[in-house]
C-alpha cells in the first residue's frame, strides 16, 4: 500500500467515525493522539503508550531540529526506531513552536528566525526546511508550515497571516513532492472569522492535502468561541478527508469537537497533567496533592482499568506525588492517557451504533465542575 487513505464508515450527526490507513498501521477515528515532544511521552514506555490505546502519536519539528537534531535522527534511522514507537507518528512543522517557545523571533516572507530556547543559538525555519526535517525524521503524518497569532488580534493581522499562511502551504507542498506512504496535511488560519475560514478552507482545497487541520484555536479565545468557530470550520473542508483540530484539549473540548465534525486531535494535557496532579476521571478533575486523599483506600477511579486504578489507592498516589516519586508522574500519565483513550473509543463506538447524542449527555452528567 503506498498511499495513505482515510475511509468513513459512520456518521451520526456531523460526529465521523473511520479509519485512517497507513503503511505503520491504521488508526482509528476520532482518534487522540498523545505528545511525544522530545522523542518521548515523557513517563511513560512506548509500549504502555500502546496499552493505553493510541494509534498514533504527535512529534516535534521544533524540539527534535534542536536536539538531538533531525540529522541525528536520520543517521539513526529515523524517529521510529529511535524512540522504539512502530506506529504512525504526526510531526508538527515548528512555527507554532517556535512562536510559543523561542526567544527573540523574525517573521519574514521566506520563513522565520529564532534564538533557541536551550541555548541561544540562531536558527531558521522556512517551508522548505520543515518538510526536509519532517522527511529526515520520517514522520508518516507531515505537517504544512504555518503562521499561528494569538487570539484576540486585529482582523487585519488574522487575514494578513491567514494568507501568509496559505502561501506557505503552497510552498510546503512543493517542497513535500511525492513521497508515497508519507501524508501531507494543509492548516486551515482565519481566526475566528467566517469568511477568512472559508477563504482558507479554498485555498487549502485548491493546492490538495492529504488531510486538513483546523489550526489557530485553543490560543486564548475560550470554549464557547472556540465552539462557535468549529460549528462552521470543519464543514469549509473536504468530507472525505480527515479533519485533525492541533492542541485541544480538556476532555469536554474533545467531545465538542467530535459532536462538530472533527477526527483527530493532540494535546500535551493528559501527559502534562499526570506530572503536576492533576488527574481526569469521568467524574470531573481530582488533585492528588490534596490532603483529603492521604487516607483514602479508594481507586482514582473505580471504572478504570488502567494499572493505577487496578492496583493504587489514592491515598499511595497521594504518598508518592507528595515524596516526588518518579512513579507518581508514571502512574498519573497512564491513567490521564488511558482515560483520554477511553472517551474516544466510547465516541467511535456511539457514533458507529448512532447513539452519539445519548453517550454525549451520559458524559456530562454527574461531572462535577470544580475538584471532586
Ligand atoms: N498550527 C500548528 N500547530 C499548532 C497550532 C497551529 O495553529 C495550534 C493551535 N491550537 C496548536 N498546534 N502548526
Ligand atoms: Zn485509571
Amino acid at each position: 500500500m503506498t498511499r495513505i487513505t482515510f475511509e468513513k464508515q459512520a456518521q451520526d450527526g456531523k460526529a465521523r467515525r473511520g479509519v485512517i490507513r497507513t503503511t505503520r498501521g491504521d488508526i482509528q477515528t476520532p482518534a487522540f493522539m498523545p505528545v511525544g515532544t522530545a522523542a518521548t511521552v515523557k513517563a511513560m514506555m512506548p509500549e504502555s503508550v500502546a496499552a493505553t490505546g493510541a494509534d498514533i502519536l504527535l512529534g516535534n519539528t521544533y524540539h527534535l531540529m534542536l536536539r538531538p537534531t533531525a540529522e541525528r535522527v536520520a543517521a539513526l534511522g529515523g524517529l521510529h526506531k529511535f524512540m522504539n514507537w512502530s506506529g504512525p507518528i504526526l510531526t508538527d512543522s515548528g512555527g507554532f513552536q517556535v512562536m510559543s517557545l523561542a526567544g527573540l523571533r523574525k517573521l519574514t516572507e521566506k520563513g522565520v528566525t529564532f534564538k533557541s530556547h536551550i541555548d541561544g543559538s540562531k536558527h531558521e525555519i522556512t517551508p522548505e526546511r520543515s518538510m526536509e526535517i519532517q522527511a529526515l525524521l520520517g514522520s508518516d503524518i507531515v505537517m504544512c508550515f504555518d503562521e499561528c497569532p494569538a487570539l484576540p488580534a486585529d482582523r487585519d493581522r488574522i487575514a494578513s497571516s491567514m494568507e501568509l499562511s496559505m502561501r506557505w502551504a503552497q510552498r510546503s507542498k512543493d517542497a513535500f513532492g511525492d513521497r508515497p506512504g508519507h501524508a501531507l496535511f494543509g492548516i486551515q488560519q482565519g481566526g475566528l472569522e467566517e469568511d477568512l475560514r472559508a477563504q482558507s478552507a479554498q485555498a487549502l482545497r485548491e493546492i490538495e492535502f492529504d488531510g486538513y487541520a483546523v489550526g489557530g484555536l485553543a490560543v486564548g479565545e475560550g470554549q464557547e468561541a472556540m465552539f462557535g468557530c468549529l460549528d462552521f470550520a470543519p464543514d469549509q473542508l473536504p468530507e472525505n478527508k480527515p479533519r485533525y483540530l492541533m492542541g485541544v484539549g480538556k476532555p469536554d473540548d474533545i467531545v465538542g469537537a467530535v459532536a462538530r465534525g472533527i477526527d483527530m486531535m493532540d494535546c500535551v494535557l493528559p501527559s502534562r497533567s499526570g506530572r503536576t496532579g492533576q488527574v481526569f476521571t469521568r467524574h470531573g478533575v481530582l488533585n492528588i496533592k490534596n490532603a483529603r486523599h492521604q487516607d483514602d483506600p479508594r481507586p482514582l477511579d473505580e471504572n478504570c482499568s488502567c494499572p493505577a486504578c487496578r492496583n493504587y489507592s489514592r491515598a499511595y498516589l497521594h504518598h508518592v506525588f507528595r515524596s516526588q516519586e518518579i512513579i507518581s508522574s508514571m502512574l498519573l500519565t497512564w491513567h490521564n492517557l488511558h482515560y483520554y483513550q477511553d472517551i474516544m473509543s466510547g465516541m467511535r463506538e456511539a457514533i458507529a451504533s448512532g447513539t452519539f447524542a445519548a453517550w454525549q449527555s451520559d458524559f456530562h452528567s454527574g461531572r462535577a465542575q470544580g475538584d471532586i
